[in-house]
């Protein structure tokens, strides 16, 4: 496995839509193993055969991201709804050299991940003759190059066009409002252009972000590395190109996330009853690596998630980072937010410990917050607020 990051880097400002109904794209090269992971993840059943381009059109579906909090707010409650949170994934075609100038499948791709909010970029590092691989041997590190610069020579083409409508109404036209987003795409240029870095690598001040999010580039988006092992190696955790993976992450996208798997293991252990898969991964000394590679996914778009808690409903809500009591309220319903009075918070680890509302109440870790409050990740919340006619209670009970 490669090793260990001493510390987490500092999280640079997210680039991209601002919501909570996200997508994360499968990006790759053909026949790597993409749609076989997505079905697996997904528990779907996509077209996943031994020939490149087996996916045309994207497949999506949405996975529920798995907490232990969460269970326990249901085994606690027994309610009658259960909604964790979610995450969308969506099984993109394969990328070929030259497919930004419409090779392969050609541009179509451009669109789909541009949909799409956060990139697992999966490459293949299990050999199997019988899995054609279109450029040959495997190779995982020239894969990455080869995703990488795709993506880069299409968000170049989209900064061309773009560049050259402003050149003329700035320039020539001597529009002078749009100047200053005509001088952010300058200096966009001089990092994809000349630089040949991908734009999530940039320093980029407010401004400069609130271009960037008007046109969605697709190397502006937080990725995540999946390399698809053998069931052996996986099993093992070896593998002769992990290192080298590694180094190309740490060169190219430092502070990434890299995480092994195994799409056949995993479909595998999909297929067995319980017990069997139990007594399999005990007597293998493994885990599945699906559940972290959804939380990590989740982790890279900077989400992060309340619980209403209650006999009725234990709901997870997603809401970006540092989100304030009444924005989040406002995720339950717009009234919440409008007439929000306070925020009443139990935060998870003092419920589990506590071991009920009163008690937690009882021992004056019940707290009343209020507009300015920064929600934490896990907080139980019960919301009050003011919906013209006095008080309501706001409680999912
Ligand atoms: N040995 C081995 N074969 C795999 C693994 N994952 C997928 N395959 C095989 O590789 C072939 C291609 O798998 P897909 O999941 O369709 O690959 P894809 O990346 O979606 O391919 P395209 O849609 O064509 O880009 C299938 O025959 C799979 O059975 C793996 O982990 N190990
Ligand atoms: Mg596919």
């Amino acid at each position: 496995m490669p090793p260990k990051k001493a510390e987490e880097p500092e999280k640079k400002p997210l680039i991209g839509r601002v919501g909570t109904n996200l997508k994360v794209g499968i990006v790759g090269v053909p026949n790597v193993g993409k749609s076989t992971f997505f079905n697996v993840l997904t528990k779907s059943q996509a077209a996943a055969e031994n020939f490149p381009f087996c996916t045309i059109d994207p497949n999506e579906n949405k996975v529920p991201v798995p907490d232990a909090r969460f269970d326990y707010l249901v085994e606690y409650y027994k309610p009658v709804s259960k909604v964790p949170a979610f995450l969308n994934i969506v099984d993109i075609a394969g990328l070929v050299k030259g497919a930004s100038e419409g090779q392969g499948l050609g541009n179509a791709f451009l669109s789909h991940i541009k949909a799409c909010d956060a990139i697992f970029n999966l490459c293949r590092a299990f050999e199997d003759e019988d899995v054609t691989h279109v450029e040959g041997e495997v190779d995982p590190v020239r894969d990455l190059d080869i995703i990488a610069e795709e993506l880069r020579l299409k968000d170049e083409e989209m900064m061309m066009s773009n560049l050259e409508k402003l050149e003329r109404t700035v320039l020539r036209g001597g529009d002078k409002k749009l100047k200053p987003e005509y001088d952010i795409l300058c200096k966009i240029k001089t990092l994809l252009v000349d630089e040949k870095k991908h734009i999530r690598f940039g320093e980029w001040n407010a401004n400069e972000i609130e271009v960037l999010n008007k046109y969605l580039f697709i190397t502006s988006k937080p990725a995540l590395y999946l390399v698809n092992l053998s069931e052996k190696d996986y099993i093992k955790k070896k593998n002769k190109w992990l290192i080298k993976i590694k180094e190309w992450v740490d060169s190219h996208d430092p502070g990434a996330i890299i995480i092994p798997f195994s799409g056949l293991f995993e479909s595998k252990l999909a297929d067995m009853p319980d017990d069997e898969r139990q007594a399999y991964l005990n007597e293998h000394k493994t885990t599945s690596a699906l559940d972290k590679i959804i939380v990590q996914g989740y982790k890279a778009l900077q989400l992060q998630y309340f619980f209403t808690a209650g006999p009725d409903e234990v709901k997870a809500w997603t809401i970006l980072k540092g989100t304030k009591a009444p924005q989040a309220a406002g995720r339950i319903h717009t009234d919440f937010e409008k007439g929000f009075i306070m925020a009443e918070v139990m935060k998870f680890d003092d419920f589990k410990s506590e071991g009920s509302e009163n008690a937690v109440k009882a021992a004056g870790k019940y707290r009343q917050q209020g507009r300015n409050y920064v929600v934490d990740d896990g907080d139980i919340i019960y919301f009050k607020f003011n919906a013209g006619a006095g008080l309501k209670e706001a409680k999912k009970k």
